[in-house]
């Protein structure tokens, strides 16, 4: 008898770009994929240790503590009960499941409940507002959104309701915290496995080769895509990431960053942190006044920062120490730090600052992670966004015309491996531009690779803003200037930022009738955030030009308009300092 569920995984696999079959025995015959999933990496690591503490909340319990701390065979047990009531309420193999959940072990027991039926997390980030939101459920046809009921001063009811009203095929908004609303508490839904599924009914077990869940891409077009990832090749990437940042039973993993991210959740982030059978904290707020009192108390070995955060808690540490504070921060053995570009400058403050050994990131939800070594040379871990995880990482860099070029040399980063996808989900006429024709995958990223193997980023081809480690297509918000009455054309670029490294300028040309009396650039701003998108995607700055400067070719120059606008910050930056000293 075949399980009408089946149905959501044919559509699953419909989208899904599989790896050639030579590929896929080969990865296996070298053991890289050895056809674990993740339900039953969670098994057996609840077999072995079944008392050890998993995951580490430090709010949501009761009392006057009300840190929670799961085992692993409660986690183990929790994840059974999510499952066996998930698929009570009809949820199974195949179907998607957007999960937009802040910080707290709720993310885990809801995720593990999907793994364990072959069901797919969607991983939206905190961020996230109704024209993500929306689109994901849309395009994945998901069943299910999963969401705290306040967070940040947001109400996700409402938008879930809201949501749920437009997309037909979401039944299911599982609310963790708080009044539900007219939604499902998450409370709700965990049962008894032994009573949960009909007598007779065909529960398949999740493959290793199955999609595992949908990750997001960063994105340089129009709307986001979506990334599949295998239980197999994903497994593959956590113990390559466990092994190489040192992680065993020992560690303890701080995860700072939104969990539902690629590089907190597997680099070696949550996920590697359960596999080496170690111990995962979660922080509710990335801020030194939040995290330090807890590396401090819970003995945190390892944790993982984007770059902006990494400057921030070594100011703090500076601040402290020149103040006479003990830092508490002596467990703290490894910072890794990755999403964007860290500085020379920066990096080289870490070791002397922290007391801990630094190790650069340069990963993609796609699939490639690079790391410097904990025991390369310290030119190296400052100078280096390291090298890749595995032996059969396939790293080319290339001219514009797919040419191999000498180490040394800047080029463009093609990669293919045992844990790069193959295509976008469901994205045929994306695909064709981002992945070669042999299944190399076009990272959009400008790299130089060093006589020793490492990669150093050198800057990027994609159309994209790295806000800070924050991904922001250029497309996506000129598509929401464009709809605003007054806007002709608008062009949106990174312009240069001490902080964040880079922030978002959108040059705008308005139609002819709104010339004379030009909104101002705050309406602008106004206008996209009221457009329900995440916060960090409304642009930083708006500037009106008459016209935008033209390639040869009659394109809009971006690099013109880049230009332009470094060279007037560093002017602004420059006559204010002028007039600083000269005021002084
Ligand atoms: C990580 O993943 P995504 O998918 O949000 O973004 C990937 C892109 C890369 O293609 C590159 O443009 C940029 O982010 N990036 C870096 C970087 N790490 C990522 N650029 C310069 N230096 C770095 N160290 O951001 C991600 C995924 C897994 C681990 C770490 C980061």
């Amino acid at each position: 008898m075949t399980d009408p569920r089946d149905d959501a995984m044919a559509e699953v696999l419909a989208g899904f770009a599989p790896y050639p079959a030579e590929f896929a025995a080969r990865y296996r015959a070298a053991g890289h994929w050895r056809g674990e999933t993740f339900g039953s990496m969670l098994r057996e690591r609840a077999a072995a240790h079944p008392d050890r503490i998993a995951i580490v909340d430090p709010a949501g319990g009761a009392g006057d503590d009300p840190t929670r701390r799961w085992t692993y065979a409660e986690l183990d047990r929790r994840a059974d009960r999510m499952a066996a009531g998930l698929r009570a309420r009809g949820i199974g193999r195949g179907d998607r499941v957007v999960v937009q959940l802040p910080n707290v072990a709720e993310f885990f027991e809801v995720v593990f409940g999907l793994f364990r039926i072959g069901a797919l997390p969607v991983f939206a980030l905190p961020a996230h507002r109704y024209t993500e939101i929306s689109y994901f459920c849309a395009f994945t046809g998901a069943v299910g959104y999963v969401i705290p009921a306040v967070e940040g001063g947001f109400d996700h009811r409402e938008l879930a309701s809201r949501v749920r009203a437009e997309t037909p095929t979401l039944r299911h908004v599982l609310v963790v915290g708080g009044d539900a609303g007219e939604h499902t508490p998450l409370a709700d839904v965990p049962l008894d496995p032994s009573g949960a599924a009909p007598s007779g009914s065909r529960v398949p077990e999740p493959q290793p080769g199955d999609v595992a869940f949908l990750q997001l891409s960063g994105g340089s077009t129009g709307v986001p895509k979506l990334i599949p990832r295998t239980h197999d090749d994903y497994i593959y990437s956590l113990r390559g990431s466990v092994e190489l940042c040192g992680q065993d039973a020992r560690s303890v993993h701080l995860v700072v960053l939104p969990a539902a991210h690629n590089f907190p959740l597997s680099s070696p982030g949550s996920l590697g942190t359960l596999y080496a059978g170690g111990r995962v904290v979660l922080c509710p707020q990335p801020s030194p006044e939040t995290a330090f009192p807890l590396i401090e108390r819970e003995g945190v070995t390892v944790t993982g920062l984007v770059p902006p955060l990494a400057l921030l808690w070594l100011e703090a540490a500076e601040r402290r120490r020149s103040a006479g504070e003990d830092l508490g921060l002596e467990t703290l053995e490894v910072l890794l730090v990755g999403g964007a570009k860290f500085s020379e400058e920066a990096a080289r403050r870490v070791r002397p600052v922290l007391g801990c050994t630094l190790q650069q990131v340069f990963g993609m939800a796609e699939g490639l992670v690079n790391y410097t070594r904990l025991d390369d040379p310290e030119e190296v871990i400052v100078t280096t966004q390291g090298r890749p995880i595995s032996p059969d990482d396939e790293v080319r860099v290339v001219d514009d015309e797919d040419r191999d070029l000498p180490d040394g040399t800047t080029g463009h980063l093609l990669t293919r491996g045992p844990y790069t996808i193959r295509g976008y989900w469901n994205a045929p006429e994306h695909n064709v531009n981002s992945f070669t024709p042999d299944g190399f995958y076009r990272t959009g990223d400008l790299v130089r690779r060093t006589a020793t193997g490492h990669l150093v980023v050198e800057g990027r081809a994609k159309d994209q803003i790295n806000r800070g480690g924050e991904k922001v297509a250029a497309e996506e918000i000129e598509n929401h200037l464009l709809a605003h009455p007054a806007v002709h054309d608008a062009a949106v670029v990174s312009m240069p930022d001490p902080y964040l490294g880079e922030r978002t300028c959108a040059y705008v040309v308005l139609r002819e009738e709104h010339r004379a009396r030009p909104p101002k650039p705050v309406e602008l701003k106004r206008f996209v955030r009221g457009r329900g998108l995440a916060d960090f995607k409304v642009p930083d700055r708006v500037e009106f030009v008459d016209a935008f400067p033209a390639t040869g070719i009659g394109k809009v120059s971006k690099k013109d308009l880049r230009a332009a606008i470094a060279a007037s910050l560093s002017s602004s930056v420059t006559s204010s300092v002028t007039s600083s000293l000269s005021s002084s």
